[in-house]
């Protein structure tokens, strides 16, 4: 019995670790990969995240290009005649208090040898994408939040290239010999925690939050390292005593309540380091469809009706398989004339199951059929608006019929995880499929 239940166990997490994977992943299907982890960094089983900033970026660039400005304090924006404001800054800069968004008045005011440049924004975002690139050599799991940062998921890549703080140093090394460019990296089990600990440090900045240690690396820190707080919300804190992150956590939970109101929940999880939302890539943080062109067009509504189906479970699947909810539904109509219409409905809130995306997309498609009768070439479902906050995904499943719908598409994903994707089909998608047998193609 203890022999089945163990392989069994080891079933499910190899599961899981593949599923974790970004599925064109080079690690897709290998054997669930033993943790190497150092003592210290034993708890980075799961979640390894990484965020990586470039330091100074635009100024950094020109002094890379430059080397006639090495050492000397360079802003990028703005003018020697007080014109604009500053972009970036450079290090050297900064010691004079110029930092980004300072009017170049006060700039020039601040430091007259200051060199100034105009901004090569073509440049910069050429850059941009020769990190992005190095990025994806590692994992195909990023999330660009600019120019010059961005989340990397790296769970699970432990067995091609090291643990996360591994997978952070070769990176940072590939940036600096490969582009003479220097970017800060934190290393933590989840986004929030990794874009405190990237900035910590900068520049040059190299830092390590372990799962074990989040409390003690929180503590100390300032409360406007806290996403969401400001200056106004600090001097509000500030007027309950509350300076540090780990006086925040002593605060009572309804003082902050009355205090804060809806923003409380969100203050309360940070402080204690909690954040559950994932990396979205970046070709994933816009929309996520599926569209078929029929072999033959097709003028009948229960067979349209059924591909819509299909092609809404395909999409369900792929928001499920990265842990994103999408809140607009939208299809896509080709008729025979090759006329293209797209309707779209936001919903009350972001789902991932099918049976909810299901209800909107037939909707949509159901009230399109009653206007325009003409035979249809092609159907497109898609999902926009992503998230990842599964906190809301909790709230979607408080109706019993729900959960019940979202316990089916975990179970026949599974399914369909080791058997493929034809194993599960859903009863109404399944009854057309001997007559109408064109291939859905499947296109991003
Ligand atoms: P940041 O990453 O915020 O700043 P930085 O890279 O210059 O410096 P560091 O990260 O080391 O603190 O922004 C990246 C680039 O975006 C920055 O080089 C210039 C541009 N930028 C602006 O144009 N205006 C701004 O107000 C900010 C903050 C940045
Ligand atoms: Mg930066
Ligand atoms: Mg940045």
């Amino acid at each position: 019995m203890t022999a089945i239940r163990d392989r069994l166990l080891a079933g499910l997490v190899q599961m899981y670790s593949i599923m974790r994977c970004p599925a064109d992943s080079c690690l897709a299907g290998l054997p669930f990969p033993q943790p190497k982890h150092s003592e210290k960094f034993k708890n980075f089983r799961y979640n390894m995240i990484l965020h990586i900033d470039m330091d100074a970026f635009y100024a950094a660039v020109e002094l890379r290009d430059d080397p006639g400005l090495t050492g000397k304090p360079v802003v990028v924006g703005g003018s020697l005649s007080g014109r604009g404001v500053v972009s970036a800054a450079s290090y050297e800069a900064r010691k004079y208090g110029i930092h980004s968004a300072m009017p170049a008045a006060q700039a020039v005011r601040l430091c007259p040898d200051a060199v100034f440049i105009k901004p090569r924004m073509q440049h910069y975002a050429a850059i941009s994408k020769q990190i992005r690139e190095i990025f994806f050599r590692f994992t195909s799991l990023v999330e660009p939040l600019s120019l010059d940062e961005a989340f990397l998921d790296v769970t699970g890549c432990e067995k091609l290239f090291g643990d996360g703080p591994s997978i952070g140093k070769k990176i940072k090394r590939v940036i600096a010999d490969e582009l003479g460019l220097v970017a800060s990296v934190g290393v933590a089990p989840n986004k929030y925690l990794a874009k405190v600990a990237s900035d910590l440090e900068k520049p040059d900045g190299f830092v390590i939050v372990d799962a074990d240690q989040v409390e003690s690396f929180l503590k100390p820190l300032s409360i406007s390292r806290v996403w969401g707080v400001g200056p106004e919300t600090a001097k509000k804190f500030n007027s309950f005593g509350v300076q540090t992150i780990g006086q925040l956590r002593q605060l009572p939970r309804d003082t902050l309540e009355r205090a804060f109101g809806l923003n409380s929940e969100h203050f309360w999880r940070l402080a204690r380091g909690l954040d559950t939302r994932s990396v979205v890539p970046d070709r994933m943080a816009k929309t996520v469809s599926h569209e078929t062109t029929f072999s033959t067009d097709i003028d009948n509504d229960d067979a349209l009706m059924a591909w819509l189906l299909e092609l809404t479970d395909q999409v369900g699947r792929r928001l499920r398989r990265h842990g994103i909810l999408g809140k607009t539904v939208q299809i896509k109509v080709r008729f025979s004339g090759f006329d293209t219409i797209v309707r779209s409905r936001t919903q009350a809130a972001p789902s991932h199951t099918t049976q909810v995306l299901w209800e909107t997309a037939q909707d949509l498609l159901a009230s399109v059929r009653r206007t325009d009768r003409r035979s249809v070439r092609l159907l497109g479902m898609g999902v926009s608006n992503l998230t990842s906050n599964e906190k809301k995904q909790q709230g979607l499943f408080d109706r019993d019929d729900q959960a019940k719908a979202n316990r089916m598409d975990v179970a026949a994903d599974r399914i369909r995880d080791r058997f493929g994707g034809a194993a599960v089909k859903r009863g109404s998608s399944l009854a057309h499929e001997i007559k109408y047998q064109g291939d859905p193609r499947v296109i991003e």
